[in-house]
């Protein structure tokens, strides 16, 4: 069954919206999220106030346009979109000099390849961005998995940061295609440890289908590498695949990099169940200025118009 307009917008404000509400907690403890919060009602949102999301939807903005303008991801022209797109909105370390530099027409890829004791990035920044782009190309896995890595080339050369970014994608697709079936977890979970190339995520996924619903995610991290972020979104999703408020405040509870890990698990959920699954009094307090909630929707809906011709062409 093709994919629907209401799954693209599902997963932009699923994104933007666990984006922005957990922004304002970004690097701090659980503890203290549970002392302040506790993160069921920071999803609540009983106050109404707007939200702001940060990079995680400032990149995949450039990542959805790339995919719009030409039907699939070229390097070197995502990388000037992100740089295009980027009044500075809490960059990692070294993806805002990779972007920094693609902007002074330097020499971005060396810098890329060598971030980091020379081995590249292995952050979250490539799996943040990547959820429309498993839309886009499911049900095609291998397709999805091999785009997915073309799209974190620019700022994530580290086999670790080219694999989360991989997983999450593949897992968005699977997530789209469960919608209006019930879930099967371990199914979802074993189709995902089949794609996994690298030993952390092999290792992860191995005890990930090991674990009950109810288990904690300790194990899996909280922080911005992305083996220690990418499996923790997964599993909230997972663990609550009906839910978008219980799916982003689980992902809100860990603590650290929560802005990412509810960006993540959300914009998965917003896959599977639609726009219809993320509150609209949530959506409303998304702020709505330059490139805000109406930019993000009608960007969802050019991306459906132009995965819709692929389909019609298959
Ligand atoms: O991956 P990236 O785009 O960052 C995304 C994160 C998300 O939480 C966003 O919300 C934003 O806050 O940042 O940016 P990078 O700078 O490539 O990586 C993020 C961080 O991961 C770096 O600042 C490092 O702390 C860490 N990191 C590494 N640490 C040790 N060794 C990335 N690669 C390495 C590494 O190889
Ligand atoms: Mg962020
Ligand atoms: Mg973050």
């Amino acid at each position: 069954m093709p994919l629907t307009k209401d799954q693209f917008a599902g997963v932009m404000m699923g994104l933007a919206v666990g984006d922005a509400l957990g922004a304002a907690w970004e690097g701090m403890t659980s503890d203290l999220i549970f002392e302040m919060g506790p993160a069921d009602k920071i999803v609540e949102h009983a106050s109404g106030r707007e939200i702001y999301y940060t990079d995680d939807t400032q990149m995949t903005i450039s990542v959805v346009q790339t995919l719009i303008e030409l039907g699939t991801i070229e390097k070197h022209y995502l990388a000037r979109k992100f740089a295009e797109n980027h009044p500075d909105r809490g960059y990692g370390q070294g993806a805002r000099r990779i972007i920094n530099a693609i902007g002074a027409g330097e020499d971005w890829e060396t810098l890329a390849a060598n971030v980091f004791n020379g081995k590249g990035s292995l952050g979250n920044g490539g799996a943040m961005r990547v959820v429309p782009l498993g839309l886009f190309f499911a049900p095609d896995l291998n397709l999805v998995a091999e785009q997915a890595a073309l799209s974190a080339a620019p700022t994530h050369t580290h086999e670790i940061g080219v694999d989360g970014a991989r997983l999450m994608a593949v897992a968005a697709a699977l997530a789209a295609e469960s919608a209006g079936q019930p879930f099967d977890r371990q199914a979802f979970l074993t189709q995902l440890r089949s794609f996994a190339e690298t030993e952390e995520f092999q290792w992860q996924f191995d005890h990930a289908l090991e674990l009950e619903p109810h288990q904690s995610l300790r194990s899996f991290g909280c922080s911005l590498e992305a083996q220690r972020s990418v499996v923790t979104s997964v599993m909230c999703f997972a663990n609550s695949p009906d839910s978008y408020p219980e799916t982003i405040s689980r992902a809100i509870g860990q603590g650290d990099d929560v802005d990412t890990l509810a960006a993540m698990a959300g914009a998965l959920a917003g896959a599977r169940l639609g726009i219809g699954g993320v509150p609209k009094h949530l959506i409303d307090c998304l702020e709505d200025n330059h490139q805000g909630q109406s930019f993000l929707l009608d960007l969802a809906e050019q991306l459906w118009r132009r995965y819709q011709l692929g389909c019609a062409s298959a």
